[in-house]
């Protein structure tokens, strides 16, 4: 072929091609992802290309039918187009058979979000094919969230400045963005983002089995969650787009061995960059450390390709950076181990050791009275986990405060307010445990919440006081700094952080102190429930299965 385009903010490390022992642990890692599920099948993929095909018409027939209320001609109505584009882990065609389709609909100036949330969301309901639906037009990123033939589907909306959004419109040019509001502004964002990181690697084969590997370890060693300060799929598919520009002509297996070296030593907070940071035609900021103090303060900056460039890790901190360091680095010895044959490629992908790797555990308990109350709580108690995170940094004797990516749901049943109150402090006595059950999805949908309403009435009806009691429980793992010689008894003393934690969270506008409950308590690693050791092992079991 002809010269290679070069990628990136500096010419590759090396172009040569795999050797052949790359070649073949490149085809073990496709058979160890083929054995982990990862991909799904040809039928699955044809069912998201039948849907999407149906989801363009529909997003045209919006377009339409909004035209014509406005008293355009059926012609002009017509001609106004419209158009859906995808974005997230469909995009980057790194899905799995679970994932739903990321969709940004497209529309022309006179469609306003308000019919989305009206007309559009109606015309969803109505579709033999759509068994839910659920509008949250308030988010950050406003969308509506459904399940179409089997299928979830996440639609987020923009209105571009334009008369017509014809099929050939592409979200590549920053005048785009001119004169837009915000939320079209961050609409547009998650698309131009995925397909600046499609554009910028020099292999999209190689780069797409590459980040299948790296999302998978990250899952399997929990630290993909950008709410708890790790990093999220954009981050991940960023970082791994970045080893792909350096290495232009590998395989994925020695795209994946490199990434773990690579990052391991990286000298952070030198940024991570696909491209330059360019300037653009609107008055929000772009990513400058030299300009903005709080963009100083980020420790492992990934920059976002797409105009305005943004820090995609802002959450990240000084105990999240270690753990993710340090899982670098066991990467990086297994990897090595797998291309000299010494090992294979499912020890990469062996399952977390958090509830093993601690001698104490926070646990942050969020309670409710109803499971609708439940999940909104669940969500502003995590959202505020990373800033318990940073408190407890400053207390002199921990070393790294580590959250666990998601807490566990459940619910007791309550026979008195005593019963109440254990639960909700993290004591619950044997006799409510065995009332007690996991929760594996608080409701979303009105259905889902009426169904769970109705559960919670026919345990309960007719008896004096008996309640059910939703809680969340979040762990956060302590590393203690060592007792120095001859030194005494030293205090572990946490009260600070946590009641500056639950002040914090209290200050949540729908807080009802009858209604909701906060608390943080530590345990030591003996007390750790049976349900965190999940796949019903208990501790003892777990720890010897995992000395193996
Ligand atoms: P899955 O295969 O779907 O699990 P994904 O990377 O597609 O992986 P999501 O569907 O959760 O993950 O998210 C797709 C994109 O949507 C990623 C990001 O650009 C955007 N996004 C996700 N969550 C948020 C959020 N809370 N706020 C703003 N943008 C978000
Ligand atoms: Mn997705
Ligand atoms: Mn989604």
């Amino acid at each position: 072929g002809g010269p290679t385009r070069t990628l990136g903010v500096t010419p590759p490390i090396a172009t040569n091609g795999p050797t052949p022992r790359e070649v073949e642990v490149t085809h073990t890692l496709v058979a160890e992802l083929e054995r982990q599920r990862v991909f799904e099948s040809d039928e699955e993929s044809k069912v998201r290309e039948v849907i999407l095909g149906k989801l363009d018409a529909m997003v045209k027939d919006f377009v339409y039918r909004v035209s014509i209320s406005h008293g355009m001609s059926e012609s002009l109505a017509r001609a106004a187009g419209g158009k859906i584009f995808t974005f997230g882990s469909y995009r980057l065609g790194v899905h799995g058979p679970g994932s739903d389709i990321d969709t940004l609909c497209v529309v022309p100036k006179h469609v306003q979000r308000e019919d989305f949330f009206s007309v559009f969301e109606g015309m969803l309901k109505e579709r033999e094919e759509v068994t839910e639906v659920a509008g949250v037009p308030t988010a950050h990123v406003p969308l509506i969230a459904s399940k179409f033939m089997g299928v979830d589907i996440d639609f987020t909306f923009a209105r571009l400045a334009l008369p017509r959004v014809e099929d050939s419109l592409s979200l590549e040019d920053d005048n785009l963005l001119r004169s837009l509001d915000e939320r079209d502004v961050r609409s547009l964002g998650g698309s131009r983002v995925t397909d600046g990181i499609l554009r910028l690697v020099p292999n999209i084969h190689v780069f797409r089995m590459a980040l299948r590997c790296i999302k998978l370890w990250a899952q399997r060693r929990a630290i993909y969650s950008n709410v708890m300060g790790f990093l999220g799929g954009v981050a991940w598919a960023m970082l791994t787009a970045r080893i792909c520009q350096l290495y232009p002509n590998e395989a994925a297996g020695a795209i994946v061995s490199r990434f773990f070296i690579i990052f391991y030593q990286w000298k952070w907070p030198q940024p991570v960059l696909l491209t330059q940071i360019e300037d653009g035609p609107l008055s929000v900021r772009v990513w400058n450390p030299k300009l903005y103090p709080s963009d100083r303060l980020h420790r492992m900056p990934i920059i976002t390709p797409a105009y305005p460039g943004m820090c995609a890790t802002h959450n990240v901190s000084q105990s999240t950076q270690m753990v993710m360091t340090s899982e670098f680095k066991r990467a990086a010895e297994v990897v090595d181990r797998v291309i000299i044959g010494k090992t294979d490629w499912s020890e990469l992908f062996a399952k977390h050791d958090f509830y093993f790797k601690y001698k104490y555990y926070l646990q942050v308990i969020a309670s409710s009275g109803s499971a609708d109350l439940q999940l909104k709580w669940h969500g502003t108690v995590e959202s505020k986990i990373r800033q318990l995170v940073m408190k407890l940094e400053l207390v002199p004797t921990i070393t790294c405060a580590h959250p666990f990516i998601k807490g566990f749901d459940q619910v007791s049943e309550c026979h008195n307010d005593n019963e109440v109150r254990l639960v909700a402090t993290g004591d619950i006595p044997d006799e409510v445990a065995q009332r007690t059950q996991k929760v594996d999805a608080l409701p979303e949908t009105e259905e889902a919440k009426q169904a769970a309403e109705a559960e919670a009435a026919k345990a309960t009806q007719g008896k004096e006081g008996h309640r059910m009691i939703y809680t969340t429980t979040f762990y956060i793992g302590l590393s203690i700094e060592p007792k120095l010689a001859g030194e005494g008894h030293r205090k572990l003393d946490i009260s600070y952080p946590t009641a500056e934690f639950t002040s914090k969270v209290k200050q949540w506008e729908q807080y009802d102190e009858a209604s909701m409950g906060i608390v943080v308590r530590h345990i030591k690693w003996t007390q750790l429930p049976a349900y965190v050791f999940e796949g019903g092992e208990n501790r003892v079991a777990a720890a010897a299965a995992s000395r193996v």
